[in-house]
Order: structure tokens, then sequence, then C-alpha cells
């Protein structure tokens, strides 16, 4: 059972510190200079936007875009790494303030349209498998503002014309159920998965579960992973944490609730996530507090946690549980269950 794990994680976990209310914190620490730090820390995976490979990709010809990727193949090699996806960042053109894919506008549709394709073509110059579909703006601020059933068949519709556009390319969609919108129009993993099965060719869809955007739909992350898991159809993970059902806040995985993080764990090794090369996604931010240049501990302590846990599930007392289960004893599993992550000897 002993899952050689891979860990991955996007440029952007390494960030300036701004938020909404406040300017940057932190000085700029450039792209070009972060892929240094991936196997140093212990990361072989790199998740990337779209114009993450390709910065300003808007202006460029396709033999520029095709030049800047190629320079991007040459680093993963150079550095040893391995691109995990890449993903159409739709959701900072004016072209996409009110979403892309689902926009009352025509013409905002088609600039969402081929901006996917650019991101495929990215995706297959870096030699990716998969692009994600994170809906950021796919949804409304008033529900009366789209028609929704319209959107979903939009959603579905362009899900298709991608997986003709490329025969082999997998759509990886990463449910969040708010923020930036008020309402988004796939907000779990049971969304994403009916979308995938309504599509032409269901197995190169799958979902993306981030610990954070379960919470924020008040739904336990195991058990979006389970599900999707239960369907082949989990991706990638972003593991991270969420203090309730606030603002999105990226914390440092199991930072807030361990027992959940435990059983996010528990959920993916008891289910061989890994062997088929899958990764372990990480989606963290520093806290705005933390100073210095780059800042990284935030993603040292999650891959830590994570590898404790892994420990963790692999010493859990599967005869134990099932004893338990079987006598319907809950408050005893409970009890050892604490126990066990709190190290308590007998
Ligand atoms: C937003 C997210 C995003 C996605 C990323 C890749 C900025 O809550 O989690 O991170 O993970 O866009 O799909
Ligand atoms: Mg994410």
């Amino acid at each position: 059972m002993a899952i050689n794990h891979r860990f991955s994680f996007g440029p952007w976990n390494i960030s300036e510190g701004a938020d909404p209310f406040g300017p940057e914190v932190r000085r700029a620490f450039a792209h070009d200079e972060k892929w240094a730090l991936y196997k140093k820390l212990g990361f072989d995976g790199v998740q990337f936007h779209d114009d993450d490979v390709v910065p300003n990709l808007g202006g460029l010809s396709p033999a520029q875009i095709a030049a800047k990727a190629g320079q991007i193949s040459t680093m993963l090699r150079n550095e040893g790494l391995v691109p995990e996806f890449v993903a159409p960042r739709l959701w900072f053109a004016e072209q996409t303030i009110d979403g892309g894919y689902t926009s009352n506008r025509e013409s905002d549709r088609k600039y969402a349209w081929e901006r996917t394709q650019r991101c495929v073509d990215i995706a297959r110059a870096i030699n990716c498998k998969a692009i994600v579909l994170w809906l950021a703006r796919e949804g409304t601020y008033i529900r009366e503002a789209k028609n929704a059933r319209v959107a979903y068949e939009r959603l579905l519709a362009l899900i298709n014309q991608t997986l003709d556009y490329d025969r082999e390319i997998e759509i990886w969609i990463e449910p969040k159920p708010n923020e930036p919108t008020d309402l988004a129009y796939v907000p779990t993993a049971g969304h994403a998965v009916a979308l995938a099965y309504a599509s032409k060719d269901h197995q190169r869809v799958k979902t993306v579960i981030e610990s954070a955007h379960a919470i924020l739909a008040n739904l336990d992350p195991s058990d979006e992973m389970a599900f999707a898991l239960a369907h082949q159809k989990l991706g990638s993970v972003h593991l991270n944490d969420q203090n309730g059902l606030k603002y999105d806040q990226d914390k440092n995985f199991g930072s807030v609730n361990l027992r959940a993080a435990f059983n996010q764990v528990l959920v993916l090794e008891e289910n061989g996530y890994g062997t088929k090369g899958e990764f372990i996604g990480l989606d963290v931010k520093a806290m705005r507090t933390q100073a210095g240049c780059p800042v990284v501990d935030h993603l040292k302590a999650s891959r830590a946690m994570f590898l404790h846990l892994v420990e963790k599930a692999r010493t859990y007392d599967r005869a134990l549980v099932e004893k338990f289960r079987v006598q319907r004893d809950y408050e005893a599993l409970e009890l050892y269950t604490l126990r066990h992550l709190m190290g308590v000897k007998d």
C-alpha cells in the first residue's frame, strides 16, 4: 500500500500577500525564480494557469505562444518537473466580467472559447494531459441575471467542444460554490461528475476537489473526494483548509480541522490515489502577516502535515475499526480515532 506520493503546487501559491482590502506586503518574487524552488521543497509537479506559461498571451501570435511554451518545456526538463495541468484564466479579462462560457454576451462567450482553445494548445505544447476548469465567474450575483438552465447547457456544450477540439486532453472541473460570484453554477463534486457523464466522452472529464471549496459548500471534503473516486473521476486534489463559511482562505492543510484532514488522507490512501500518477496538489496561501521573500513555509508545512497523516492512515487499526463498526459502537470508534490522532498510547 506504500504509494510514492508526488506533490504539486501552482506559482500563485508564492505570493505578494495582497488582499482586497490592502496592498501587497511582500516583495514580488518572479515566476522564473520560483521553478528552482520546487524540487528543493519536495515538489515534482507544477500547476499552471495558461498565462503562467505564456504571460500576456492575449496579444501574441501562435508562433510566439509556441516559442514561450517551448521555453517552459525546457525549464521543466532542466528542473526535472512535470506539468500537472493548465487552467484557462477566465476571470481577469474585460470579456469575463460576467463570466465567459455563461456570459449573456455572445462576444464574451466567443472570447472564452478561444481562450480555452489556446489553453489546450499550451497544455499540449508542454506535454500536459489535462486542463482545469475552475469556473470562477460562471454564476451570478443575483439569480435573475442569467438563465440557469441555458447556462448549464452552455457549460456542457463547451465541454463537448473542447473534447472535440483535442482527442486526448482531459478536462478536470474544480467546483466551488461562491467567490468571486455569489451563486456559482458548479458548486460541488456532484455537479461536476454529472456534467462529466452528460458529456460525449465522460472518461476524459473528471474533477479536482479542493478542501476549502467543499467546506464552503458546507460539505465534508473527504466525502467529496470519495464520491469522485467512486466514479473514477478524481483527477486531482487541492489540499488546504478553511475556517468555516467565510471568504476563501486557502489555509495550510490540517491547520483548522486535523480530523477532517486525516479523513481526506485516509480516503486517498484507501483508494490507492496516486498509484496512477495522480498528484497531491496543494492550493495554500501564506498568511498576509508573514514577512520574507520568498515565503514558502506554508507549502512545507502542508506537505509535512500530509505525510504525517499518511503515517496516521497507515497505522490506523483497520481491524479495530471494523470491530467497532460491526458492534455499531461509534462512541468507541471516535475515541480510538482521536487517541490515534493525538498519539495517546494505552
Ligand atoms: C480558486 C482556486 C484557483 C484554482 C486555479 C486552478 C487560484 O479558489 O482554487 O486558484 O485552483 O485557478 O484551477
Ligand atoms: Mg484550487
